[in-house]
């Protein structure tokens, strides 16, 4: 333990920590920019200065080490005045058309500029050249806004080990670009969109589907069908100022049916619909022994990855469409056969967490009679703006019911936007199929939380299964090389492209990078837990609505016409 004074005010750090988390502990706000806690630490923006006595120069509090004694001033005249010179420079060389830009009142430069009170930009910027770059279906760039923070391209090398972004050129004429300025669709981009969570401005962002939306919704020959993520009810609210990890179900459902939808449905339907086909392909693989581990498949930038950087393991994927996917797919057949809709005429909306959902969507092999399964994807912040465009006043909203029968689910699909969720979901099915009997009890702890790896061995049946569980597609790259070692041998593998699973996908809210005492992936994943304990049915087989689709339509779990509509493929 160290003992260090901060501001006049005693605080006990560890060793090692540094001045600006010992701070924070102490409640004494030190402003940051380029600081995102654990993923990038590097003291490059300068902006958390503090005057450490005994050092001649100012020193960046998110690298510098605590030690015992030390006496630490974090707002001085001389802080504020350096400060304040640091954000006139960004800003110098940031457009500034902050009233039209989408981070209007989300963006940390911008609440900086308001906190040091900067009414005046002196300088003019003289970067001369920027790039827009839309071509990609999921994200889009736009370094004109850019502040050089780096921590997109931390998040994308650390955590994704996607490696698309880097500082290119020198000095003055610096950007952050793909190598040689190519397009993001030309680099390994997988979509994951975890650099648009990460960009404290504007400069990257999501290609916006929302006017397909509108327009499908005004045309009143078309019948639009909207179904929503597992991960959007913990997460939308924060658009409208509630708290992190606040379940907004039922004030979500209202808010779709005034915004003009024929149908609110739920991917949760879906979901628990995907367990029966992957749970039966497991069963499958189990007993024939072949591509094993089985492989989840329902995260999209966890499918770009495999592709494009694991394609040895494609043959390990599950076959199985992405829940949303699966769930265009009966809207256009089943949906439409019952309801006499021409499926030309119908649009499916998925409003998703993640960005890479729209290049999913856009796939041809995501097709059926050759329509799209999913005609566009918006993502949770799109939603909030059309909910906010529509004068609807979300937080007055009642609760709402999703629309019957593609609303109804189960609590083993409600937990599929958390690490984990997927293989819990499945194991509650495999493990009845097997026992032949109503296991209990259902909840599996040991693949809960945001450990970037979790392994347990399960008993069904009297045979051991090895299962294990990565999110972010770095720690899915290790996992990976380890069972190419030969060193683990796993049955059934679940990932998720992004670090907590969908609660924390490239689609959701954005939270400011000050915000680092609590972990946001564990409070939105809570709301998932909870609302798979309020449903009376927890497991996707039990699901009556999956039962009699099953019975009326489908046949049988991986039958001919499943695979048909349900399956897709993979390839390098
Ligand atoms: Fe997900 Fe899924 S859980 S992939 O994370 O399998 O995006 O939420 O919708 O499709 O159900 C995302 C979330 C989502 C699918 C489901
Ligand atoms: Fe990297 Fe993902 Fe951003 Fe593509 S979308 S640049 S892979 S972080």
């Amino acid at each position: 333990k160290v003992q260090l004074t901060i501001d006049g005010i005693k605080v006990e750090a560890k060793q090692g920590e540094s001045v600006l988390s010992a701070a924070k502990r102490a409640d004494i706000h030190i402003p940051t920019l380029c600081y995102l806690k654990e993923t990038n630490e590097i003291g490059a923006c300068r902006l958390c200065i503090v005057d450490i006595e005994g050092q001649r120069n100012l020193q960046p509090a998110c690298v510098f080490p605590v030690s015992d004694g030390m006496n630490v001033k974090t707002s001085t005249n001389q802080l504020r005045k350096a400060r304040k010179n640091i954000l006139k420079l960004l800003l110098s060389n940031h457009d500034r058309e902050c009233l039209s830009c989408f981070r209007n009142k989300s963006c940390e430069l911008q609440d900086l500029a308001e906190e040091f009170n900067i009414d005046k930009v002196p300088f003019e910027s003289n970067r001369e050249s920027h790039t827009y770059d839309d071509n990609s279906p999921s994200v889009v760039r736009d370094t004109s806004k850019c502040v050089l923070c780096g921590r997109c391209i931390s998040v994308c090398r650390d955590v994704q080990k996607t490696d698309v972004l880097d500082f290119t050129n020198r000095g003055i004429d610096t950007q952050v670009t793909p190598a040689f300025n190519a397009s993001l669709t030309e680099t390994n981009c997988i979509s994951c969109g975890q650099c648009i969570m990460a960009c404290p401005v504007g400069a990257l962002k999501e290609k916006e589907d929302m006017q397909k939306v509108w327009d499908a919704i005004e045309d009143d020959d078309i019948h639009v069908v909207v179904q929503t993520a597992p991960a959007i009810r913990t997460a939308l609210g924060e658009e409208f100022g509630l708290p992190i990890g606040t379940r907004v179900t039922g004030k979500m459902v209202t808010a779709l049916r005034r915004m003009g939808f024929s149908k609110v449905f739920d991917t949760n339907f879906a979901a628990d619909l995907t367990i029966m086909e992957e749970g039966y392909e497991l069963l499958n693989r189990l007993e024939s022994g072949e591509n094993l581990p089985l492989i989840t498949s329902c995260s999209p930038g966890w499918i770009n990855y495999c592709e494009i950087m694991a394609p040895k393991f494609i043959d390990n994927l599950s076959s199985c469409k992405s829940p949303h996917q699966m769930f265009g797919a009966i809207v256009k057949t089943y949906y439409a056969e019952k309801n006499n809709i021409d499926p030309n005429k119908i649009f499916v909306a998925s409003v998703m967490p993640c960005t890479a959902k729209k290049s999913e969507a856009a796939r041809e092999e995501n097709q059926v009679n050759g329509l799209r399964d999913v005609d566009a994807v918006i993502t949770t912040r799109e939603l909030a703006k059309m909910i906010k465009q529509s004068g609807i006043d979300f937080n007055k909203l009642s609760d709402g019911e999703f629309d019957n029968p593609l609303g109804e689910y189960s609590g083993a699909a409600a937990i599929f936007g958390a690490t984990g969720g997927v293989m819990e979901a499945a194991l509650r099915t495999v493990a009845d199929v097997i026992e032949e009997k109503d296991m209990d009890p259902v909840e599996y702890k040991e693949v809960r939380g945001i450990k970037g790896v979790k392994e347990a061995t399960v008993n069904l049946g009297g045979k051991e299964i090895n299962i294990a569980v990565a999110h972010g597609t770095k720690m899915a790259q290790e996992l990976l090389d380890k069972i190419d070692a030969g060193e683990k041998q796993y049955h059934f593998v679940e990932v998720m492209g992004c670090s907590g699973g969908c609660v924390t996908g490239g689609g959701q809210p954005h939270v400011p990078s000050k915000i680092t005492d609590i972990d946001v992936r564990v409070e939105r994943a809570k709301v998932l837990y909870k609302e798979d304990t309020i449903q009376k049915v927890r497991k996707s087989h039990e699901n009556p609505f999956i039962q009699k689709l099953y019975k009326e339509f489908l046949e049988a779990p991986n039958s001919e016409k499943a695979h048909k509509l349900l399956h897709t493929h993979f390839a390098p």
